[in-house]
């Protein structure tokens, strides 16, 4: 039996870089999950009867919205859910499943990154039938539409064991529960050379994956340990756990402080990478050498063909606009489209859909590809696996030829988190009212070529997102740019971008920080960050 239930609308709904994310508390109060739910689906059309697939990251919370995720799809008349086991399924393998599934949609229940627990974070996202993020137009309809709701919709169904895979009738509606893994480990199968990779670990090759205690876990012991005959203990913290063992779930330097160490002393393993809360992000280090984002996007388009889907090789490269251009030399060099969008993993949906792009990436730890439309974290650790064993090389090896082929990029993100909201907002502000005067002048000896505040016009769709950051131009091609996050739930997060391009192989092995000493100066020069945020020094670097 449906249920109409009254409610009234929360006024801080709106959808961030990826989905809606808050405290766990805000997530707890009554309706609010509810009224975000019932905002996505009545900003859809044509869903009756459809599939709808749910899953999370596992999460704290995670199974009790699960359950009202399931009930509120029966009562808003899908014909059929699609959940993945105890709840669980990493953002990539939901992806898969809506788009193998033919399902009309999918809810994902994940806050990323970001830590987890009952005082910690929690989020919702929609994806649509490609398998995809919301694109603006939907995440916009949504929040207008979370402004003004004063119903939902919920079927009696009891509780759904999420635990026993098969099937369920929840009030007419079909639950099934499948393995959260099986699909997509059949999917990389198919992408990539499973017997040359196994190969490598019989003949000695020592990695380590770190899940963070977050959903990869059981991904990477099936595919790494189980079908790669990588040895048991080559994926560690392997359990998720609905706190992330205390940790942020963010693979990045500082918090994958552990393996980074590791990597770079005497007893390092071959290679080594983690991925983050929802299984999207990907951190790759080689025996010490750390490869950031940004170098290991233009690295594995620039090896792809030896990978058996990709051997025909790209049609594209698509990067987000603060992610340096070191990929933008190999689409270059391959003579293919390159494409540069706004942060964010929806941006990139209508290049793959238009089959414009076959391989995406961002600086924040994301690569993917057309396999998929969102960025996926195991699929970047075991392309770079197959490169690995094509090449017969290590990853500094690679690395080291990539630079002297086609230069380097110097590239780092400072973040400031938690920042005092107006605070970082008058930062941006005064240096948007800056911007025209910018072009002509100099800063620490380095003249600025250009600045603007970035603007996507999608040249698929023709839409047009504007504010998407602020770039500062210098001469010679080095730049830093200047945006808030999208997806902290406290305060602002301020990020400064800079990047130096270096064609010199015999400047190829500068510590990154001191590499791009003056650019970072001149960027505090340029936007006062110190003096608006009271900051000495940024809480993050990557
Ligand atoms: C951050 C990253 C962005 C990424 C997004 C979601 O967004 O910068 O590149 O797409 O997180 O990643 P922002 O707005 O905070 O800079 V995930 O793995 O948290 O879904
Ligand atoms: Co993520």
């Amino acid at each position: 039996m449906t249920r109409t239930v009254e409610t009234k609308p929360f006024s801080d709904q709106k959808p961030g870089t990826s989905g809606l994310r808050k405290k766990v508390p805000v997530f707890q109060q009554e309706h609010y999950a509810e009224n975000f739910i019932q905002s996505v689906f009545d900003s859809l059309e044509g869903f009756q009867g459809q599939t709808l697939v749910i899953g999370g990251d596992g999460r704290y919370f995670n199974r009790e919205v699960i359950q009202t995720a399931i009930a509120m799809a029966a009562g808003n008349g899908f014909g059929r859910v699609i959940v993945g086991q105890g709840g669980i399924l990493s953002t990539p393998a939901a992806s898969h499943i809506i788009r193998k599934y033919k399902a009309f949609g999918g809810l994902i229940l994940s806050a990323s990154h970001n830590p987890g627990g009952p005082h910690e974070d929690f989020g919702i996202k929609y994806n649509a039938g490609n398998g995809g993020p919301a694109p603006e137009k939907l995440t916009d309809a949504i929040f207008e539409r979370s402004k003004t709701i004063s119903r939902f919709l919920i079927a009696d169904i009891g509780l759904v064991d999420l635990d026993r895979l098969g099937f369920v009738d929840a009030g007419g509606m079909e639950v099934e529960v499948v393995d959260p893994v099986a699909d997509y480990a059949e999917l990389m199968e198919t992408l990539f050379d499973f017997d040359a990779i196994r190969t490598m670990f019989k003949g000695g090759f020592r990695m380590a994956f770190d899940a963070m205690h977050a959903v990869t876990g059981p991904y990477a012991k099936e595919i790494l340990e189980k079908r790669l005959g990588a040895p048991a203990g080559t994926a560690r913290n392997f359990v998720p756990l609905p706190d992330f063992g205390g940790h942020h779930p963010d693979p990045n330097l500082v918090h994958a402080k552990a393996l980074y160490d590791e990597m770079m002393g005497d007893d390092a393993p071959d290679f080594g990478a983690a991925s983050d809360g929802d299984g999207d992000r990907n951190l790759v280090i080689g025996r010490s050498i750390f490869i950031t984002p940004s170098d290991s996007l233009a690295m594995l388009a620039a090896n792809a063909h030896l990978a058996p889907g990709y051997k025909a090789g790209l049609k594209g490269i698509a990067r987000s606009m603060p992610t340096s251009g070191a990929a933008d030399r190999v689409a270059e060099k391959l003579g293919i489209g390159m494409y540069e969008t706004p942060t964010g993993w929806k941006f990139f949906g209508n290049l793959l859909d238009a089959g414009m792009a076959t391989i995406c990436g961002e600086e924040s730890a994301g690569t993917g590809s057309d396999h998929v439309r969102e960025k996926d974290g195991l699929w970047a650790v075991l392309l770079w696996l197959n490169i690995l064993a094509m090449r017969g090389e290590s990853a500094r090896e690679i690395a080291t030829k990539h630079w002297a082929t086609y230069g380097r990029n110097y590239y780092s993100r400072h973040d400031y988190e938690e920042v005092e909201t107006e605070a970082a907002n008058r930062l941006m502000t005064e240096l948007r009212g800056r911007l025209a005067a910018l072009p002509g002048t100099a800063v620490r000896g380095m003249k600025i070529a250009a600045a603007d505040d970035f603007a996507y016009h999608d040249p698929v769709d023709g839409s047009v997102s504007k504010n998407q950051g602020i770039r500062v131009m210098f001469e010679g091609g080095s730049r830093a740019v200047f945006r808030l996050s999208g997806t902290g739930t406290s305060g602002a997060t301020l990020r400064l971008y800079v990047e130096r391009y270096e064609p010199d192989p015999a400047h190829h092995d500068l510590d990154t920080q001191e590499a791009l000493s003056e650019l970072i100066a001149a960027a505090d020069d340029i936007a006062g960050i110190r003096r608006h945020t009271g900051r000495e020094k940024p809480s993050v670097i990557t």
